[in-house]
């Protein structure tokens, strides 16, 4: 199977970027973790990015808070798809960091997921994968269809305690 490539501008960013992980580990989908910095190590994240597709990866996450360039930085140098995390910091609630991820000029995408969006990075990054694997597929329904019953169980809940 293909690898995920889970990129992140700090150490600070691991709390939240954590929780992709669980995710991908939840599918048993292989991934390598790194902190690369758009700005503070432009040459290890540029390299990353144009050797990934040649080391077995077939997606890359990045996360980054404030001026968050790193996933447009990691989409530049690959054609695999690239999926942007924008992360809140203590300044604006993560809007810098989800505009700079976002507004990508026209031709280098990146799909951008919402501000501490890491479950669903994870998830779509699944999806990414499970297109040529049908094992994965299974898996994914098998998640979605868990979902559903859960958010059933909560309105069974709910009756319970306001009954008609
Ligand atoms: C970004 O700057 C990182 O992704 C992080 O979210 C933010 C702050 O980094 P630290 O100062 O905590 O290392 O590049």
């Amino acid at each position: 199977m293909k690898k995920v490539g889970l990129i992140m501008g700090s150490n600070s960013d691991l709390p939240t970027v954590q929780k992709a992980a669980e995710v991908l580990d939840s599918f048993g989908v292989p991934y390598e973790m790194h902190i690369y910095s758009a700005h503070r190590t432009p040459v290890q994240a540029r390299d990353f990015c144009t050797s990934a597709r040649d080391r077995g990866f077939g997606v890359i996450i990045a996360a980054a808070g404030m001026a968050a360039h790193l996933a447009g930085a990691m989409a530049a140098g690959t054609t695999l798809p690239v999926i942007g995390i924008p992360l809140s910091s203590a300044h604006l609630d993560g809007m810098d960091a989800l505009l700079s991820t976002v507004q990508m000029p026209s031709g280098i995408p990146v799909a951008t997921v919402a501000i501490d969006g890491a479950k669903n990075a994870a998830i779509l990054a699944v999806e990414i994968l499970a297109l040529g694997d049908e094992e994965l597929t299974e898996k994914l329904e098998a998640f979605r269809a868990k979902g559903t019953e859960e958010a059933l169980e909560k309105d069974r809940a709910l009756s319970r305690s306001y009954p008609l």
